[in-house]
């Protein structure tokens, strides 16, 4: 039987000479090729001799950089379980995340080694490990006494490769399950479908936490063997100086709003590059034209999420058609996508409706949670994504909203029940609302609408501040009124479409 482990294909995309240049950072290191096969044999080494039982999960809190992108790679070729956490993650936040998916193996910066220990020793946690973004920690230090030639564990497609916390509709975040087959299937549309050809050049600039910078663009650049242009953090200046030696990018629509806020952004810049992709959040179509006139590229917006990986994508070769503005493109080859109203009849062109998915990048359902993961499948099988959309006469997907309760804000979900959870236990407050409204950069940001018990003084600073100490910094409400009532109706439920009508100006 054939291999199915993710990894082994990657591995086997390497080019011939291993000694090429595979990853170029900003603070001016190179690795090679036979450096990714190298330490990656010795962080899987390690990871065999922990000894760990099958479908161990790897919890993965640190800096992007390249060994962090190694340990992935690692988990992989191990046969491990990647779970990777959002830097920005705090400790309760961290305790949730371990206590569910009971990692057998935590690694943290080591920063953070103190509170993260503490919270996966009590969670059981056997292992924790440290790895900073300066090649620095004990997990390179316990991989170095490990051999560098490792046998790829041998894997079927339905085996687990990672799992991605993510909260759907409602309630706490939930594991979605990806697999060895819907990674690598995925990778392989992909490769075809934006035309990845050989010398293709890719910035990395995203974090390495989510489906868009560690599956899309890493797997993208590692299925074809192409050279990646690293860098630890986004820097529009960086991303602009590196654009003559590259040809692809990948950003969520802030990274192309900033990168338009440049002068330095101009024809000449970008003139040795063949593609720029957006997605993870919708791209306004002022930022794709004003970004075909300032460069005269069309950027090519795709559609994905954390349970599906890719799902549409406009077309990269003109005879497929144009790359349309404010459309998601068409379903990737082997994705079947459908549009239903509430009581589930499939709806014609142009109907707006719920959106269903399915095909072998569908993920397998939510980490020990099987009566969620049923909610969210129709009987016949197709994954509701809680996006609500159309197909139009020629067959381009349209987002118009989400049926979830969600606010993507520079491409981070955050979710309004989980803050208005956390706002409405803070002492004095009676009940909060949080709603997304438009913001220049960000796209869309969070701002609580919250009523004080009878009698209690609430300053909105007061609201915000003690939130900062418990909550990731991308989750805070950008600001926060104090007001008498809430919009209701009739039912009693608040009408957040009003507060969003009311505030939508707030940052204009
Ligand atoms: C940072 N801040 C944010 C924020 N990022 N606030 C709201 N939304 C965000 N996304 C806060 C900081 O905490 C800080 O607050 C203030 O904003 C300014 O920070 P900054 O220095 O400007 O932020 P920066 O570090 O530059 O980060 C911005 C960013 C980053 C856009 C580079 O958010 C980012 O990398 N976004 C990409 C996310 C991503 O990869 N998504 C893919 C998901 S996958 P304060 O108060 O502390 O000063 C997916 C599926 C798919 O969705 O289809 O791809
Ligand atoms: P996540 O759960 O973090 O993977 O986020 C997935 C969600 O991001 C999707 O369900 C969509 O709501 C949204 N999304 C991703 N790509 C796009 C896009 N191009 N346009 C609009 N929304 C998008």
């Amino acid at each position: 039987m054939k291999n199915q482990n993710l990894f082994a294909a990657l591995r086997a995309a390497f080019p011939k000479d291993l000694d090429q240049v595979a990853v170029e950072t900003d603070d001016e290191l190179a690795y090679s090729w036979r450096d990714l096969d190298r330490a990656t044999a010795m962080m899987a080494n390690l990871l065999a001799s922990l000894k760990l039982p099958a479908g161990s999960r790897i919890a993965v809190q640190v800096e992007k950089s390249v060994e962090a992108m190694m340990l992935y790679l690692a988990t992989l070729r191990a046969g491990c379980v990647f779970l990777p956490l959002n830097t920005a993650y705090q400790s309760a936040e961290i305790e949730y995340f371990i206590a569910n998916a009971e990692p057998a193996v935590v690694v943290c910066s080591p920063k953070n080694f103190g509170w993260v220990s503490k919270i996966a020793f009590q969670a059981g946690t056997q292992n924790v490990f440290t790895l900073g973004d300066d090649r620095t920690g004990s997990l390179l230090d316990r991989a170095a006494q490990h051999s560098d030639r490792h046998e790829v564990a041998v894997l079927g497609e339905d085996d687990l490769a990672a799992i991605l916390y993510t909260s759907g509709t409602t309630g706490r975040s939930k594991g979605a399950m990806l697999t060895h087959g819907n990674l690598l299937s995925n990778a392989q549309v992909l490769k075809d479908y934006w035309g990845w050809v050989p010398g293709d050049v890719l910035i990395h600039a995203l974090p390495i936490f989510h489906v868009h910078g560690l599956f899309v663009a890493l797997h993208g650049a590692l299925l074809n063997g192409s050279k990646m242009i690293w860098l630890g953090r986004f820097d529009p200046k960086k991303v602009i100086a590196a654009m003559p030696r590259a040809s692809v990018f990948m950003g969520v629509p802030t990274l192309y709003v900033r990168l338009l806020g440049e002068t330095g952004l101009t024809r000449e810049a970008v003139r040795n590059m063949r593609l720029f992709i957006a997605g993870s959040a919708p791209l306004l179509i002022e930022t794709f034209n004003e970004w075909r006139e300032r460069t005269g590229h069309t950027i090519l917006e795709r559609y994905g999420m954390s349970e599906t990986i890719m799902l549409t994508s406009n077309p990269y070769r003109p005879e497929q058609g144009d790359r349309r503005g404010g459309t998601v493109g068409f379903p990737l080859p082997g994705v079947g996508l459908r549009i239903r109203d509430e009581q589930g009849n499939d709806l014609p062109a142009e109907d707006i409706g719920g959106i269903q998915v399915r095909g072998p990048n569908v993920f397998k359902g939510y980490w020990r949670m099987p009566e969620k993961t049923a909610e969210e499948f129709t009987a016949d099988g197709w994954f509701r994504t809680g996006d609500v959309g159309k197909v139009d006469g020629l067959g381009y997907v349209h987002i118009v909203g989400r049926s979830k309760d969600l606010i993507i804000s520079g491409g981070y979900n955050v979710y309004p029940a989980e803050i208005e959870g956390f706002i409405n236990e803070l002492p004095g407050v009676a009940e909060s609302a949080l709603v997304g409204v438009p913001h220049p950069d960000f796209g869309e940001v969070g701002v609580a609408v919250v009523i004080a018990k009878p009698g209690a003084k609430l300053e909105p600073e007061a609201v915000v501040g003690t939130l900062k100490a418990k909550l990731a910094n991308f989750k805070i409400p950008k600001r926060c009124f104090v007001v008498d009532e809430l919009p209701r109706n009739t039912m009693g439920k608040v009408q957040k479409n009003l507060l969003r009508e009311q505030y939508k100006a707030l940052f204009d």
